[in-house]
């Protein structure tokens, strides 16, 4: 996991969901993201939708990282992902969640797979560790900023 180092124009909007106070997951993934060179706007907790919608418009970063553990995130997530997706420049936009998805602990995978199968490009439950999160890093570098940019502008 040490070993992956982010090309330093890699930008990144952080945030949590609209009901879920907790920060020091935010600050955790700020820290992860910056010490492998990324660049990050850290939107802070309970963000209304509306709120990351337009920060994104704004930044147009190459991920949108959601972070969530109050329990409702599988909700906010579901209901955020669908705004996004519906927005005409944010709907190509490369979009993760992860956390704890639900109150179910390990059972909380199932979660990851509707929101995956909502339109988030991944999600990771806090029970399954760090290293797919890793992976999905490792993944950005095999883009071109240029591809990027296309998956950006939804083409
Ligand atoms: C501190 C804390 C609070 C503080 C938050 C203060 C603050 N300003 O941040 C306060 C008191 C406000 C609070 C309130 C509540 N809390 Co609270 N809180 C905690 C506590 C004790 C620590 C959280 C923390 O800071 N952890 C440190 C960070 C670094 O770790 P983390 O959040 O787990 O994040 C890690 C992973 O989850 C993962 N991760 C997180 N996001 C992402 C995103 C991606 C993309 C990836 C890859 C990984 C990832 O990586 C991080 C590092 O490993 C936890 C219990 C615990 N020990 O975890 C409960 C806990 C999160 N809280 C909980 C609950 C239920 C609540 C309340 C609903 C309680 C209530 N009835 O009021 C409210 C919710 C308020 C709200 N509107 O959201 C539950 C959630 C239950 C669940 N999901 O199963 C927990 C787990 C306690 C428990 N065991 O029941 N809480």
């Amino acid at each position: 996991m040490d070993d992956i180092s982010l090309a330093p124009e890699r930008r990144f909007v952080v945030t949590s969901v609209s009901s879920d106070a907790h920060m020091w997951n935010l600050v955790f993934l700020q820290l992860l993201l910056e010490e492998r060179g990324g660049h990050v706007v850290n939107l802070g907790a309970c963000v209304p939708d509306e709120v990351i919608l337009a920060e994104c418009r704004r930044h147009r970063p190459d991920a949108l990282v959601v972070s969530t553990v109050n329990g409702h995130g599988h909700l906010d997530g579901l209901r955020l992902i669908e705004k996004l997706r519906a927005d005409p420049v944010l709907a190509g936009m490369r979009v993760v969640i992860g956390g704890k998805l639900g109150i179910r602990g390990s059972g909380n995978a199932r979660f990851g797979a509707e929101l995956v199968a909502a339109g988030f490009d991944a999600a990771f439950e806090s029970e399954a560790g760090l290293a797919e999160f890793d992976a999905f890093l490792g993944g950005l570098e095999t883009m071109s900023t240029r591809e990027l940019a296309l998956v950006g502008e939804g083409v």
